[in-house]
């Protein structure tokens, strides 16, 4: 029993030094400078801490019950000790100075260069993203970042609402995402793969339901998919998707657009190529027809207090809606 506590207690600590949301597993160079710098603060202070119980130990082992004050160090003793604590402190301080100096100039290496831009703008609770492509157009999409490979990417933050963060620990350190101002993050990832981001300032309700997944692909995939993110949706296929369109440029299509349809708004997600994305609403449901059916059938119950209503619907019209947007690849 003992011998269990201790193993899932060992696997508990250890699953935090990895994993796909992890800042102890960099997958770009902002993160390895970061991840550098964490190594030698631990490393600094670990021998400052070894060294200061070392000699809380020695100094308690060497007091012999004696005559009073026979016990007492000497001046010259405690002169000495001063002076080799305030030596190591120095010395520790100013590996650390160097050390956070050089990481700064690190993350801040790539911002005189130019790099794709990428407009990230934090709502309750989802992530609007617009790229910035080689023509100098913006296509929007959400909640799922890709990133070419080996390539820096310019990241321009900002709220349409309250403050959130922006964090992809595999990939850069975190920022925050404020009303009114645009904050910039470099990133350069050097692993391909899935990662996740998720808001790191608490910003309401389900600021726990505001994740960001982020796929790191090599340059000509990365270029293609967001050639085809550029595209319009293409014209709905066969009678039931064609139902579906015309159940969605109703009342979704007031908060949601899909491009080259009549719907177009903006208060929610961008629609126009859904089903290629890997989650629904900010990584709270996997994608997936029912996973879609349950969303538009009960937002409010699976994200309480989302800007999403739940409209009602005949159940043919939910069916087909639901058929429809499966084809928004
Ligand atoms: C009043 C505005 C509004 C209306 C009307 C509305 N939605 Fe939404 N929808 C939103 C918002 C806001 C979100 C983001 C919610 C979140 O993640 O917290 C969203 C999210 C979604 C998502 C998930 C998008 C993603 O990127 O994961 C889907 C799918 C969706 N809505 C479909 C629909 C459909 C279908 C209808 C019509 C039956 C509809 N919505 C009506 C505002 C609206
Ligand atoms: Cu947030």
């Amino acid at each position: 029993m003992k011998r269990l506590l201790r193993v899932s207690l060992l696997c508990v600590f250890v699953s935090g030094c990895g994993g796909i949301q992890s800042p102890l597993a960099p997958a770009g160079d902002q993160a390895a400078a970061l991840h550098g710098l964490l190594l030698l603060m631990v490393a600094v202070c670990g021998v400052i801490y070894l060294l200061v119980l070392g000699g809380l130990a020695w100094s308690l082992w060497r007091r012999r019950p004696a005559a009073a004050g026979d016990n007492e160090p000497s001046d010259a003793a405690l002169g000495r000790g001063l002076g080799v604590t305030a030596g190591v402190i120095v010395a520790g301080l100013t590996v650390l100075i160097v050390g956070s100096f050089l990481a700064d100039r690190a993350l801040f290496a790539t911002r005189a260069q130019p790099a794709m831009e990428v407009r990230v703008t934090g709502h309750q609770w989802w992530w609007r993203i617009e790229y910035r492509d080689a023509a100098g157009r913006w296509i929007e999409t959400a909640n799922e970042l890709h990133l070419p490979l080996g390539r820096t990417t310019r990241v321009l933050l900002g709220s349409a609402d309250v403050i959130h963060s922006f964090w992809v620990p595999n990939v850069a350190g975190k920022i925050d995402m404020i009303p009114g101002r645009r904050n910039l993050l470099d990133l350069t990832p050097r692993r391909a793969g899935w990662y996740r981001g998720q808001c790191a300032e608490f910003c309401g309700a389900q600021h726990a339901h505001m994740a960001l997944d982020v796929k790191v692909e090599d340059a000509t995939t990365f270029d293609s998919w967001l050639a085809e993110q550029g595209r319009p949706a293409a014209a709905p296929a066969g009678p039931r998707a064609a139902q579906g369109a015309a159940v969605f440029a109703g009342p979704c299509g007031i908060c949601h657009a899909v491009r080259g349809t009549p719907a177009a708004g903006r208060a929610g997600p961008d629609l126009t190529h859904l089903a290629s994305r890997r989650s629904i609403a900010a990584g709270t449901l996997p994608m997936s027809r029912g996973g879609l059916q349950g969303w538009i059938a009960q937002p409010q119950a699976l994200k309480p207090g989302t800007s999403m209503p739940a409209v009602p619907l005949r159940p043919a019209d939910a069916d087909a809606l639901s058929s429809y947007l499966t084809t928004l690849r």
